[in-house]
């Protein structure tokens, strides 16, 4: 694991970024997370000038150049504030991430409901630099901030017969009037096998480029899966549910040749209507040279395993 080229600070990281309108309410939150701004830095740590700013750097970070926090935090896919890249961030100001409460249930011993705040408070936040390759052939370098899905799973002590983990964001047409016209059917729901939800790659993240998560990032929590399609990295989620059958998922129930359930990043599968070999890194420019889609977005080492036997031709 090398250390971090951090990009040439941008002039926004260096004087103090406009104090905007939820600041106070950013440190708020902080404080409730259990973040003390006074932290001595453990170095390193993750970047940014946030609350969450000071939260030790987690593992299997990549050493490749950040993403530009505009980029990031600019040009998303969040269909539930429209379809275009900038919708979101134009858009997602109507959603209102705190309080917000969170049910995890299914086939557990120990169901809860909880507010977001709390349920972070005891974990022990971490920053992870991932790649994110989306589906439609573009990719980011995004450095997250969260806590392994694991340590939250493993607190309702799921039951022997849990087989698969679902994931639900809010339905909620006046805070994401997106949800008012049938782009999609909602809410948008994914899931992963039990064994991929437990892996220690998988992050359920709360923050980026250390501030909490903005609205059109999916906050107040998302999913990161760094090793498949960003699809599945499911955004403002209200409930997670275990199963014992596979459930089903929004862009999979919709073109089910499209969008398979697993969605592994893969280049040597191609979508039917485009090829996955190769993916723009944005802020690269329109003219740079795409760069090869790598085998698993490049955490092979970390994931082959799980699909040790499976024909991945077949089961996309
Ligand atoms: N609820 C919800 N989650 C979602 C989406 C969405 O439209 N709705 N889009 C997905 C897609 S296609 C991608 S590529 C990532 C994008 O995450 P980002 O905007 O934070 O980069 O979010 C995923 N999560
Ligand atoms: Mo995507």
């Amino acid at each position: 694991m090398g250390r971090f080229r951090y990009p040439q600070p941008p002039a926004w990281e260096i004087t103090p970024r406009p104090v905007f309108e939820g600041r106070r309410r950013l440190l708020q939150v902080a404080a409730a997370l259990g973040v003390t701004l006074a932290l001595p830095r453990r170095a390193p740590a993750a970047v940014g000038e946030g609350p969450l700013a000071g939260v030790p750097r987690g593992p299997y970070a990549t050493d490749e150049a950040l993403t530009a926090r505009e980029l990031v935090t600019g040009y998303n896919n969040f269909y539930e504030f429209g379809t275009g890249k900038d919708d979101p961030a134009r858009h997602a100001h109507t959603l209102r991430p705190r309080p917000w409460r969170v049910r995890i249930d299914g086939a557990v011993r120990d169901p809860l409901e909880i507010d977001v705040d709390s349920l972070l408070r005891p974990a022990g936040l971490e920053e992870r630099v991932y790649r994110l390759r989306c589906v439609e052939g573009w990719s980011m370098v995004v450095p997250w901030i969260g806590l392994p899905l694991a340590r939250v799973l493993r607190r309702v002590e799921p039951l022997g017969s849990a087989r698969f983990v679902e994931f639900t964001t809010l339905h909620d047409p006046e805070q994401m009037p997106g949800q008012a016209r049938d782009v999609l059917p909602w809410p948008y729901v994914e899931a992963l096998r039990l064994d991929e939800a437990m892996h220690p790659l998988t992050l359920l993240a709360v923050g980026v480029y250390g501030d909490l998560l903005p609205n059109q990032n999916g906050a107040p929590l998302r999913l990161v899966v760094p090793w498949k399609y960003g699809f599945k990295s499911i955004k403002s989620i209200v409930r997670i549910r275990f199963t014992e059958t596979r459930p089903r998922t929004t862009w999979n129930q919709v073109a089910p040749r499209e969008y398979g359930f697993y969605a592994n990043v893969n280049p040597h599968v191609d979508h039917p209507r485009w090829s996955q070999a190769r993916e723009r890194r944005l802020g690269e420019g329109l003219f740079a040279a795409r760069r090869p889609t790598l085998m698993f977005n490049g955490y092979a080492e970390q994931v082959a395993g799980l699909y040790a036997g499976m024909d991945l031709r077949r089961e996309y």
